[in-house]
């Protein structure tokens, strides 16, 4: 959705022009999976979807929520009456931001929003992260709040936690707010250090392309919070603080004090060897050695579907179909269980890999799926 067309049904729906319009996109996750909530390494990449957003400051204490895509007129709340919570729908996304910042000592006195997305919902592509860091990119820059992008992925991060209460980690909303075009962001989520490593494929004649299964996936179930807590536990049982403080090289000895609690032993031997896997990617693509990361990615899949088990059949079905033709690596990416895979191809196999894909999940009678090519693209910003 254009700019311009959020600025014009803005002033239908609120009858005077907005502030600005900003926009704030979702990612793909090229590598590290479920290593963020531990203090790890990710890699994700700006998808050229986004959420769009226009806005205008109030001074009343209303926040004023519409959204282009769910039917529905304005929902009208009152800013003191902001609560964890309380909202059910998608109106918690932006709701939490503006209730984090004022619980942050920010001085938000209300605003009117219009919002328009299109980054596919529930498919693992973090469109709730981006409606997150639009609303926050906004209001930081109308009320001249002068927080960084960290910060503003910070605040987004306890919106979705606490006011939202899905128990995510940093990536997504960093991932939404820092990303840079042609560039996959290596992230620390321990301090939030972050490098920017060149990351164009076109130019190497290779693909990424993102396979959304269609099946939907949500992070405020619980299986996602028992990795969480499994994690936790591992590294309570190790005795440190996350599981990102237990070498590679620490790995077995490790597993081997962990005795028979083998669930935890499964979720610590994908942290540990996701993170090592992080950083065998970045080094491979400062390299240029950017056909061989293939393989690692789908060293990845295997690792979240045995041991993490947080796969699916569909899941499943793209990266095998994908591996056997022709694809370079392939793996499920986001939070799983449902949600998208991703699969780097040459060029010249993209057309044979899609039909593949397609004529596969026809076989198996599974809904059709969304196939599109992946472009890093930027992060958020003001677009009008
Ligand atoms: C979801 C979460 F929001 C992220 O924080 C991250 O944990 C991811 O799942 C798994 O890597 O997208």
């Amino acid at each position: 959705m254009g700019a311009q067309q959020v600025r014009e049904r803005f002033a239908e729906l609120y009858g005077a022009e907005p502030e600005g319009v900003w926009a704030a996109p979702g990612r793909v996750n090229l590598i590290g999976e479920h290593t963020d909530y531990n203090d790890g390494f990710v890699m994700p990449f700006a998808l050229p979807h986004r959420a769009t957003a226009a806005v205008a400051r109030r001074t009343d204490g209303v926040l004023r929520l519409h959204s282009a895509d769910v039917e529905g007129p304005v929902v009208e709340l009152s800013l003191d009456a902001l609560a964890p919570q309380s909202d059910q729908d998608w109106t918690a996304y932006p709701a939490g931001v503006v209730w984090a910042l004022r619980e942050a000592g920010h001085p938000v006195t209300g605003a009117d929003v219009h919002l328009a997305s299109t980054v596919p919902t529930g498919a693992g592509l973090s469109s709730s992260a981006s409606l997150e860091v639009v609303v926050a990119l906004a209001l930081n820059d109308l009320y001249g709040l002068g927080l960084q992008r960290w910060q503003l992925a910070r605040l987004c991060q306890r919106a979705e936690n606490v006011y939202v209460g899905a128990p995510t980690g940093i990536m997504d909303q960093t991932a939404s707010a820092c990303c840079e075009s042609g560039h996959a962001l290596f992230l620390d989520t321990r301090d939030l250090s972050q490098r920017q490593i060149p990351f164009d494929l076109a130019a190497e004649g290779l693909r990424l392309l993102v396979v959304d299964t269609q099946v939907k996936h949500a992070h405020s179930g619980g299986e996602y919070g028992k990795r969480r807590a499994g994690c936790e536990k591992g590294a309570a049982l190790l005795g440190v603080d996350a599981l990102r403080d237990i070498a590679y090289a620490d790995l077995d000895a490790a597993l081997a004090r962990l005795g028979d609690e083998e669930e935890v032993v499964r979720l610590v031997r994908h942290v540990v060897t996701e993170d090592e896997r992080v950083e065998r990617v970045v080094a491979l693509l400062r390299g240029g050695e950017t056909r061989a990361i293939g393989p690692v990615l789908t060293e990845g899949h295997a690792s979240l579907r045995d041991d993490f088990r947080i796969s699916c059949p569909e899941l499943d079905l793209v990266v095998d179909t994908a591996l056997a033709n022709g694809a370079l690596g392939a793996r499920m990416t986001g939070g799983g269980f449902g949600g998208s895979a991703i699969v780097l191809a040459e060029a010249a196999d993209v057309d044979t890999l899609t039909k593949a894909v397609e004529e596969a999940f026809a076989a198996a009678a599974f809904t059709a799926p969304r196939v599109f090519e992946a472009v890093p693209s930027a992060g958020a910003g003001r677009v009008d």
